[in-house]
């Protein structure tokens, strides 16, 4: 007997061919909605540590696009993992599978907010953002960003902060402001 999750969900992965578009280089690895189908694709995939900068993998609800423009992430907004250079080594992959967990566990009040998790493959340092649905709904932000910390056992005196989209869209430089912290 397979065991279900709640939601069916969509690994997505992203490499940076500049002949296309970027939403051409998003491209749609595989679905399952039990826990049995997750291990056997998670045990089938590279682990993040090992993809080449300037990849990503998305993890959505089916029918959510790993994209700001997606009408379920237009409103919405990321609490920011940001990990230092050495983290790659020896933390990015249980960050990730972490985070993975509590997301297709649905392990939240507030689980129907969230729209999926992307990690970020970078030189100048690796990224994973969990992505909400409705950057105003303060509560159920502020309801996973609390969780997450939690379940993640980041330290009390590091600060999670979250982005709403808009603003990393229309950022200027390097940053962009958090709206809320954790
Ligand atoms: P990134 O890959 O999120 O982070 O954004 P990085 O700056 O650490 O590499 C890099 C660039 O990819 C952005 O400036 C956009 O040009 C493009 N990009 C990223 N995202 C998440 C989106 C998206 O959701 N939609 C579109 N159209 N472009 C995006």
């Amino acid at each position: 007997i397979k065991h279900p999750l709640q939601s069916c969900w969509t690994l997505w992965y992203y490499e940076n061919d500049r002949s296309l578009s970027w939403e051409q280089n998003q491209k749609e690895i595989a679905s399952f909605q039990n826990v049995e189908d997750f291990w056997s694709l998670y045990n089938h995939i590279k682990p993040a540590s090992e993809l080449r900068q300037g990849t990503d993998y998305s993890l959505f609800k089916k029918g959510i696009m790993p994209m700001w423009e997606d009408d379920s992430n237009k409103r919405g907004g990321r609490w920011l993992f940001s990990l230092d250079k050495k983290q790659r080594n020896n933390e990015l992959d249980r960050y990730f599978l972490d985070i993975i967990l509590c997301v297709i566990g649905e392990d939240f009040d507030n689980a129907d907010e969230i729209c999926g998790v992307v990690v970020n493959i970078r030189q100048k340092g690796d990224k994973i953002g969990v992505w909400t649905a409705d950057a105003q709904n303060s509560v159920a932000v502020l309801e996973i960003g609390r969780k997450l910390k939690e379940r993640l056992h980041i330290q009390s005196r590091t600060v999670l902060g979250y982005q709403v989209h808009k603003d990393t869209i229309e950022k200027t430089g390097s940053v962009s402001k958090f709206s809320y912290t954790v």
